[in-house]
């Protein structure tokens, strides 16, 4: 009887419903050039606040250097608006201009 139970339990149809809620919004968190933040202090900021390697962090401060700006990462919002923030924060802590923005995908 008990596996009868059992094997009528394998029965069941477990549907995913088709969810009507969109996905939740991913922000990109962009780092802007200027001509006074070193280049070493924005290398420690890719490396510290978005976990990137040595190599990671300088190929990106590079690219923004040369092209302006450039994307550390891609996250939900709070993540995203937590990034800005401890990168503003850091930023002025050492008195340097650094600019960090978030933008919607
Ligand atoms: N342009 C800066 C310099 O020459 C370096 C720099 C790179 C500054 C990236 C900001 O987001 C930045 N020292």
């Amino acid at each position: 009887m008990e596996v009868m139970s059992l094997r009528q339990r394998d029965d069941i149809a477990v549907e995913k419903k088709k969810s009507r809620l969109k996905p939740p919004p991913l922000f990109k968190v962009l780092l802007l050039n200027d001509d006074y933040t070193p280049m070493e202090f924005v290398v420690v900021i890719l490396q510290t606040i978005f976990f990137m390697s040595r190599e990671q962090a300088t190929q990106i401060m590079l690219k923004v250097h040369e092209e302006g700006l450039g994307v550390c990462g891609v996250y939900p919002k709070d993540v995203a608006t937590t990034k800005v923030e401890k990168v503003c924060v850091f930023a002025k802590q050492h008195q340097h201009p650094l600019k960090c923005v978030m933008e919607e995908t």
